[in-house]
């Protein structure tokens, strides 16, 4: 990963770009198709076309990528979705990956 320098006040400094982290949906058999697009399209901003191209995808492989964010994003899009699943009693999965 490239690093940024910088000076401030005379001295000299690199700095890390923030890693980034990956929220993906796992796939299960009581969850509806139409609650994981509404999911996707509403946590996740994704137009209704994408959001159902990536809920065949986790229906189909067992898992798919939503978005990548830096980690309080990401934990908090995945807390997000774990709640909205709960309150509506389906055992929708999300999970946050650190990525390469
Ligand atoms: N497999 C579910 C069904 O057939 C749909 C589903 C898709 C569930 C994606 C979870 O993350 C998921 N109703």
């Amino acid at each position: 990963m490239s690093l940024t320098d910088f000076s401030l006040q005379g001295q000299r400094h690199k700095i890390a770009p923030p890693k980034r982290y990956g929220v993906f949906l796992l796939n299960d058999d009581y969850t509806t198709m139409d609650f994981v697009v509404e999911v996707l399209m509403d946590i996740f901003n994704l137009p209704e076309s994408r959001a159902v191209a990536v809920m065949l995808q986790v229906h189909h492989e067992g898992k798919g990528l939503c978005g990548i964010y830096t980690r309080d994003i990401a934990e908090s899009k995945q807390q997000q979705v774990l709640n909205h699943a709960a309150q509506a009693q389906f055992p929708l999965m999300c999970i946050v990956e650190e990525t390469e």
